[in-house]
């Protein structure tokens, strides 16, 4: 590598994308930097780029240090843990990942939606504990006939709602302004109308402010005690607390869940519950996807200091 290889900054080792960059740039992990301001006036002023992710975003204290910080590029479609505001601000471009991980998401989304309904994780729990000989197991619903309910229907939500029609489900969705025009689904204008429609809620908008707890007590309790949650959007989405309480009480039947308001830290009370999945943020985890987002990632970084554009910027 020459000497005059761009200083990058990652958020955190991300496996498949390290030994590209490291091939390519002087990489600085911001997991390893433990004095912030020493490191910031010894190295900062040398970092061109970051690198991050959609869970890990990126600090603006650590941003602070980086004046001459020119492009972030996220590995992952959603941006809510990025301060795009005062990247703007600084003019500094900001690009994602969508649309390669649009199949593994639904993927994972009708997954949960099938572990939960068919109680498949609570199957393998009872197997492993040796319960087979001396209980029955209790039946699970079926999705076919049933109602699923989205919330959000991007391109990502549409991904999830064409396999649930293959599934035989009635797909709904619920958006933020107008239904579209050439999709045939029901559209509700209200959550709350959707829930009480749906017997699976499929919870796939993106986070941030203005969809903080949009599944609150009101769209549980109208899921009622037939209705499944599922959510593989952002915990930051659903009320944990109210849900945590209509799983308590009965009021919805069980929910599946990929993502959580404070990752790594899961509610113990939804650890000690039957009728819940839990997974630890992977809906685009596969070996195709992540190497794809990764790709992605490389590419906008390389027409970035090609031609100073990005192929996919958020702002
Ligand atoms: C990833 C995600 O978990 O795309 C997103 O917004 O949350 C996920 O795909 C994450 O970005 C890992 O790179």
């Amino acid at each position: 590598m020459s000497e005059n290889a761009m200083h990058v900054m990652v958020w955190a080792d991300i496996p498949v994308l390290m030994a590209d960059l490291k091939s390519q740039f002087i990489v600085h992990n911001r997991a390893e930097i433990k004095d912030l301001a020493a490191w910031g006036a010894a190295e900062g002023g040398k970092i061109e780029a970051v690198i991050t992710n959609g869970m890990l975003g990126t600090e603006v204290e650590v941003l602070e240090h980086l004046p001459n910080l020119k492009v972030v590029c996220s590995m992952g479609v959603g941006y809510d843990a990025i301060d795009t505001a005062y990247l703007s601000d600084r003019g500094i471009p900001v690009s994602n990942t969508p649309d390669v991980l649009n199949d593994a998401v639904a993927e994972a989304a009708m997954a949960l939606m099938l572990c939960l309904t068919r109680r498949i994780s609570q199957a393998e729990r009872f197997i492993r504990q040796g319960a087979w000989s001396s209980q029955k197991f209790p039946a699970g619903h079926q999705l076919t006939g049933k109602t699923c309910g989205m919330v959000g229907l991007g391109k990502i939500g549409k991904t999830i709602a064409k396999r649930a029609e293959a599934f035989g489900m009635n797909v709904a969705y619920y958006r933020r302004g107008e239904p579209y025009a050439n999709i045939d689904y029901t559209h509700y204008d209200s959550i709350v109308e959707l829930a009480t429609a749906a017997d699976y809620l499929i919870v796939i908008v993106p986070g941030g402010p203005h969809t903080q707890h949009l599944i609150n007590a009101d769209v549980l309790a109208s899921l009622g005690r037939n209705g499944y949650l599922i959510n593989v959007s952002r915990g930051t989405v659903v009320d944990e607390k109210a849900l945590v309480a209509s799983l308590q009480s009965g009021e919805i039947a069980g929910a599946a869940l990929d993502v959580f308001e404070n990752e790594p830290h899961v509610p113990l009370e939804l650890t000690a519950m039957e009728n819940v999945v839990l997974t630890p943020h992977l809906g685009s985890s596969t070996h195709e996807t992540r190497q794809a987002m990764a790709d992605l990632v490389l590419a906008n970084l390389r027409q970035f200091l090609t031609d100073g554009t990005l192929i996919t910027p958020i702002n």
